[in-house]
């Protein structure tokens, strides 16, 4: 579950990475800059107090974000899913939506994706076994999708699911997980302007063991929340139950926010291994967005709803 040895920096990632970064300064310079980081940006990045760690110094290289995985409908090995997610087919994509919504339906992706704006957002991604990263997302709000299917006033949740194809994905002919992959979120998390759906990273569309063609993104969250090629949405009024619940109720609950005051039960969550780094950080409340999610957990135990 842990790098063991020291990531080598090869002339690709190198290379990989410097074009990225003298192209965001180009596209800055040129005064283009609102097109990346612009005013749709959420608060917690656009006013970065004085004080605030910069997180572009901070970025994972493109190597490590793309053959770290964890993808489990291609295998339970980190390196897995690079090696085997090329099986699955992203194109056509369509999502299917229903549940508490008034304009449920099936959709062909280009079709959902056309009237969306994808952005840049750089966020810490935090995972449940205690290594973090810190990832340049393309994508958009997912609340402004989600509003476009005009859910009802008794959506109080949506969950999402993974395909299922034990063709494309041989990892689901093993039962280590019920397949599908499910994920739920409350539907004020849902909304808020920090939730991402990404459609890729570093500026490139999303690799398959990345999730492709459209994955969550919940900063604040560990990272199995951020659900892989999500094919269906579902608006529901009842806190649907998710594959890790499922999987084990006592060390996954449905909230998953990063939390380093609760443990999980084999082990302590209060520091983390960023990828490529040797020594351990300490992980943040909230991995960081606490200014910006806190107040949707006023009044909740969240040793209780862990
Ligand atoms: N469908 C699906 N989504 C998933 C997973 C999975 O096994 N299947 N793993 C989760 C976990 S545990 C993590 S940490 C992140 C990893 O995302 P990354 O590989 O892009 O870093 O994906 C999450 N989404
Ligand atoms: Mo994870």
């Amino acid at each position: 579950m842990i790098l063991k040895k020291k990531p080598t920096l090869t002339d690709h990632h190198v290379t990989d990475e410097s074009l990225y970064k003298a192209r965001r300064s180009f596209i800055k310079t040129m005064g283009a800059g609102s097109i990346l980081l612009g005013s749709t940006l959420a608060p917690g990045i656009l006013s970065a107090k004085a004080g605030k760690p910069d997180l572009k110094s901070e970025l994972t290289r493109y190597k490590d974000i793309t053959s770290y995985n964890n993808f489990y409908e291609f295998g339970t090995g980190k390196s897995d899913p690079a090696k085997y997610a090329h099986t699955l087919k992203t194109s056509p994509w369509s999502i299917h939506v229903d549940g508490e919504c008034s304009k449920p339906g099936t959709f062909a992706l280009e079709d959902l994706l056309k009237p969306m704006q994808t952005e840049e957002r750089i966020y810490r991604f935090r995972c449940v076994e205690g290594w973090s990263m810190v990832i340049p997302w393309q994508g958009f709000e997912l609340g402004k999708l989600l509003t476009r299917f005009e859910p009802t006033s008794r959506a109080k949740y949506v969950y999402f699911e993974t395909l299922y194809d034990p063709k494309q994905m041989p990892g689901q002919k093993r039962s280590v997980l019920e397949w599908p992959y499910v994920e739920g979120l409350r539907m004020d998390e849902a909304m808020h302007p920090l939730t991402l759906l990404a459609t890729g990273l570093y500026g490139k569309d999303l690799l398959n063991q990345n999730g492709a063609p459209l994955r969550l993104v919940v900063p604040w969250k560990y990272g199995f929340k951020s659900i892989k090629s999500i094919v269906k949405i579902h608006f529901l009024e009842e806190q649907p139950i998710t594959s890790w619940q499922k999987a084990n109720a006592v060390e996954y609950g449905f909230y998953s926010n990063v939390n380093p005051e609760v443990d999980h039960p084999r082990w302590s969550q209060k520091r983390e291994r960023r990828i490529g780094e040797f020594r351990k950080r300490k992980t943040l409340f909230l991995n960081g967005y606490a200014d910006e999610v806190a107040v949707l957990y006023k009044g909740l135990d969240l040793k209780k709803n862990y």
